[in-house]
């Protein structure tokens, strides 16, 4: 896991080079090269590997998607989203480069991703161009954007989409959370030429793990610090969001983690992927300390 992270690392810091005008591209490079936890460019490694892939083969793709998990970061900061002054440990974005340029370095990042696949991946048209089709329906309003915008209505519950809350937390968290995941999880198997129905199970399994770790992510909001976390912690309820924990509380949260990620565990335990069984294994670890 350690050794995928470092070369993650490695290829986000070649493919961003600092141009004219600079500004903008050390305000893309910032918040893409602080230390995120790479999950999604890791699973989008891994499903290429135990697919059968090789792993150089889908690192255009898989550090696309840490570049397109950032700019959702760095939108999602912004003082009209969820108005947060850190993000990984260190001043968010809008708060070193202005409002302005972060509003613009996420546009930029939203485009220069995709760009990346096309230009940097040694792979078939055909495989690029699915890859690419994966990509911008993630990105757009039928997915990460539209689990934004619920996300947002859902606050003082504004949110009328759905008759249960249940059912409107499905929604958001399939589609500004999940989503992520089962884009690095498919892309990943697509490079390795995966058939349809290998396509399909990391699709599975991206949704289960996705539901878990959104879940998580609202139990570590309650019972982790700023430091382990890296950014405000204990702003759902003050903001009266809706989440699993303010939901049903945090045991009923816990439970629901469990469950997911039994399911997830059902899914992918038969290829024996020791990075798979760790990236579950560690977030039950933190929501039982
Ligand atoms: C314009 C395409 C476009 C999208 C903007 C702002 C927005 C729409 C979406 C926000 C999505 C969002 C912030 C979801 C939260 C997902 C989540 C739990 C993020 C934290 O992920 P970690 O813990 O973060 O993997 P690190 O920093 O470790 O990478």
């Amino acid at each position: 896991m350690n050794k995928y992270i470092e070369l993650v690392n490695e290829k986000l810091n070649e493919y961003m080079p600092i141009i004219y005008p600079e500004k903008i591209f050390k305000s893309m490079k910032y918040t893409v090269t602080l230390p995120g936890k790479r999950l999604r460019p890791v699973m989008c490694l891994e499903a290429c590997k135990i697919m059968g892939g090789k792993i150089e083969d889908a690192m255009p793709t898989a550090c696309a998607i840490e570049m397109l998990h950032a700019q959702s970061l760095i939108h999602d900061d912004l003082p009209c989203m969820d108005d947060d002054s850190f993000r990984r440990g260190k001043p968010s974005n809008h708060m070193v480069f202005g409002e302005a340029i972060a509003v613009l370095a996420g546009d930029a990042l939203l485009s220069f991703a995709p760009q990346l696949i096309i230009e940097k991946s040694k792979l078939s048209s055909d495989i690029i161009l699915k890859v690419l089709h994966e990509f911008v329906s993630s990105a757009g309003a039928y997915q990460l954007i539209g689990g934004q915008v619920v996300d947002i209505l859902s606050e003082e519950g504004r949110c009328k989409l759905y008759d249960s809350d249940e059912e409107t937390l499905k929604y958001i968290h399939t589609n500004k959370t999940a989503v992520l995941f089962k884009l690095a999880l498919k892309t990943g198997a697509i490079i390795a030429g995966a058939g349809e129905e290998q396509i399909k199970e990391m699709e599975d399994f991206g949704q289960k793990f996705g539901l878990a770790f959104q879940i998580y992510d609202d139990i570590m909001d309650e019972i982790s610090s700023f430091e382990e976390l890296g950014k405000t912690i204990g702003k759902d309820k003050d903001a009266g969001k809706l989440t699993y924990v303010t939901l049903y509380g945090l045991d009923k949260a816990k439970e629901k983690v469990h469950e997911l990620i039994s399911d997830a565990h059902s899914i992918i335990d038969k290829y024996n992927s020791e990075i798979f069984e760790s990236i579950l294994d560690k977030i039950l670890e933190k929501i039982n300390k």
